[in-house]
């Protein structure tokens, strides 16, 4: 059955509680990025990709890159929270040959199409693989989840053009606008702005949503043309380690080293919204 609105935001805050669980296991990891893009990799695994956990490698599947690899506690907490793979494996996060690395490993995690990490690579991977898909005439579509902070990359600008000029209307590219990168704002680093008008130049479609806004998240993916010519950029802006507001919005949550303490008072916050949540769905 497809989830409502009001189930995808408890399985968003149960994906971060998923993250939690893995940095019980490592006390260190991406966690801003990570909780930046949940909401967004949630509807997309749990709603609005064809993907089957018990058949990861069906031909006929819809693709996820996680261009920002390091958002990689991200997509292993929704990957479990899809059944992709057991609970407990999270508590195996970094550690010595765990499936779950800090950057995703095709190799090593069922669901993961490609091992990405240095930032730049998702959106050029996405249009070869979008290519491949029609050429092969498969209806599945191609999604990319990408960083503000990785757009100075040169090679996203030589995707954006390839995606345009083969038409690639089956792929669709989600930029989590946060509004900051490794070492602080976008804007100070590197500055890409206005991004939905590059996107626009290079001939995309440009949509602008809160990316931390579950209805706006799903209303957007249901409006999406099915059969256009125009790849499909959406601007989704949010918040740098959304959901736990001791951290949100700031640049050392990029990279987090919690106590034990941090992570209790953080799951508690977590677990009070979800009562909040699954109340209101009752
Ligand atoms: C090619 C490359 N250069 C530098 C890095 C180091 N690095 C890791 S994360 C990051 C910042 C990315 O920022 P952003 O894409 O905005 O991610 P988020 O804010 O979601 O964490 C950088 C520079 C990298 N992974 N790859
Ligand atoms: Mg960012």
């Amino acid at each position: 059955m497809t989830p409502t609105v009001g189930e995808l935001k408890v399985r968003a805050e149960r994906a971060r509680l998923n993250v939690l669980r893995m940095l019980t296991a490592t006390r260190s990891g991406h966690l801003g990025g990570a909780l930046s893009a949940i909401d967004i990799i949630t509807a997309l695994y749990l709603r609005e990709m064809r993907v089957d956990p018990a058949n990861p490698k069906d031909p006929q599947r819809d693709r996820f890159l996680l261009s920002a690899g390091h958002k990689a506690m991200g997509q292993y907490a929704v990957l479990a929270e899809a059944g992709f793979f057991p609970a407990e494996v999270l508590d195996t996060y970094g550690t010595f040959k765990s499936p779950l690395p800090g950057h995703p490993d095709m190799y090593k995690l069922p669901g993961v199409e490609a091992n990405t990490g240095a930032l730049g690579h998702g959106l050029p991977i996405a249009c070869g693989m979008a290519l491949g898909l029609r050429l092969d005439g498969s209806a599945a579509r191609v999604y990319t989840v990408m960083g503000d902070g990785e757009l100075p990359e040169g090679s996203n600008w030589e995707g954006a053009s390839i995606a345009s000029h083969h038409e690639l209307g089956n792929l669709v590219a989600f930029i989590d606008v946060n509004g900051l990168q490794i070492s602080g704002p976008t804007a100070k680093v590197m500055d890409m702005s206005p991004i939905g008008e590059k996107f626009a130049a290079f001939g995309w479609d440009v949509y602008d949503i809160d990316g931390n806004d579950m209805a706006q998240i799903v209303g957007l993916l249901e409006s999406l043309p099915r059969t256009g010519a125009k790849p499909s950029a959406i601007v989704a802006h949010t918040v740098k380690a959304k959901g736990l507001s001791n951290l949100e919005g700031t640049v050392p949550s990029h990279y987090w080293k919690p106590t034990p303490e941090d992570l209790a008072a953080a799951k508690a916050e977590i677990e009070a919204r979800i009562a909040d949540l699954e109340g209101a769905n009752a």
